[in-house]
């Protein structure tokens, strides 16, 4: 049997590219709806009719962070949750239209991981009604999935700032005695203080990596840097010494522990150390925004990178840059071999840029 898988990461699907009024959504990420859709029909059609393809989403397919929906702009409801993913749904019609007709064909199979910006899929309801729009044979994992010597996990498991427990994904609220979700510190940070700032920057999530920006920033922009620095601060000392001791656990974490956290090369290293010690040949994180690949004595890791935006600050590569990267696993050798590769799509004459 022909056979084929496709890995992609960080789509961040947010409730459309405009509001119900026809105003601009500042909190979209995902502009490539069409694209996806092109991918989709080239792996299923031509040389690949007829072969076995699962495509796995690995990680942040859905922001389920939209925080201009909540009452307190913070806790997360299964209910919010479900106005999230219907929003989503509305707002990204097509792409949802070609993952329920890749699934009509049994040879086909939709994957997913559960990541950071997504942890809402954990609730019961949101998980029925995904698969009731896609699919019932639709997979939803919580943490990872492995297979032929493959390990396959989104990767905020490896970062403090954005770790959660699948076990302890809800928690009733200490205000409303409401379940809740129990969302890591970094969810917190973006819905809190990233999510009323993209209004005026709606790239401020996109910069990587964030330790030169702030260098940057504060010898180009110094001002605002410096003002922005003072109000992460505050947000650290106000929840670090919150009144609800839950809140005060969640943020009993030291500057270096937060900095170790932004370092983009501890994902890699972590994967590096899985290859070495496990008989896994090949692992695929995302979570970090930055694709790239390592081979390792015939063994690889792979990070998928991510569909949105990054607006890099890296020496070798700066400026604002898309690229439609996923990892295709590759049955015709044995062992099965993974490659990181671009999706181009048809070529366009033009298109709408992101803010
Ligand atoms: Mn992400």
């Amino acid at each position: 049997m022909e056979a084929i898988k496709l890995v992609v990461s960080d789509l961040h699907l947010g409730s459309g590219r405009f509001t119900s009024e026809g105003i601009k959504n500042p909190y979209e990420d995902f502009f490539f709806d069409e694209s996806f859709v092109e991918l989709l029909e080239y792996y299923t059609s031509g040389k690949y009719d007829g072969y076995d393809v699962e495509l796995i989403i690995n990680g942040d397919f859905l922001n389920l962070l939209q925080a201009d929906i909540l009452k307190d702009g913070i806790t997360i409801t299964e209910p919010d949750s479900l106005v999230m993913l219907q929003r989503i749904m509305k707002g990204h019609s097509a792409f949802f239209d070609a993952l329920r007709q890749f699934m009509y064909a049994l040879n086909h199979h939709v994957s997913i991981i559960v990541g950071n910006h997504d942890q809402g899929l954990l609730w019961n309801k949101v998980e029925k009604l995904l698969k009731n729009a896609v699919s019932p044979r639709m997979d939803i994992y919580n943490r990872s999935k492995s297979f032929d010597g493959v390990y396959i996990e989104h990767g905020n498991d490896y970062d403090i700032l954005n770790s959660f427990s699948a076990r302890d994904y809800a928690q009733k609220s200490a205000k409303t005695n409401e379940t809740i979700l129990n969302i890591p510190w970094g969810s917190y940070f973006v819905m809190t203080f990233i999510y009323p700032r993209k209004r005026v920057t709606p790239y401020l999530d996109r910069i990587r990596p964030l330790r030169k920006y702030i260098r940057w920033g504060l010898f180009f922009d110094t001002a605002k840097t410096f003002g922005t620095l003072i109000m992460m601060v505050w947000f650290y000392l106000k929840n670090r010494f919150h009144p609800d001791p839950r809140v005060r656990k969640k943020f009993h974490i030291t500057l270096d522990r937060i900095m170790e956290s932004l370092k983009l090369s501890s994902l890699a290293e972590t994967a590096v150390s899985i290859l070495k010690h496990t008989h896994y040949r090949v692992v695929i994180f995302g979570h970090t925004h930055i694709a790239m690949q390592i081979d390792l004595h015939g063994k690889q890791y792979i990070n998928t990178g991510t569909w949105t935006e990054i607006v890099s600050m890296g020496i070798d590569n700066p400026g604002r840059h898309t690229k439609l990267t996923y990892a295709l696993i590759d049955y015709s050798t044995s062992p099965v071999r993974a490659s990181l590769r671009e999706w181009n799509g048809h070529y366009r004459i033009e298109h709408e840029l992101p803010r």
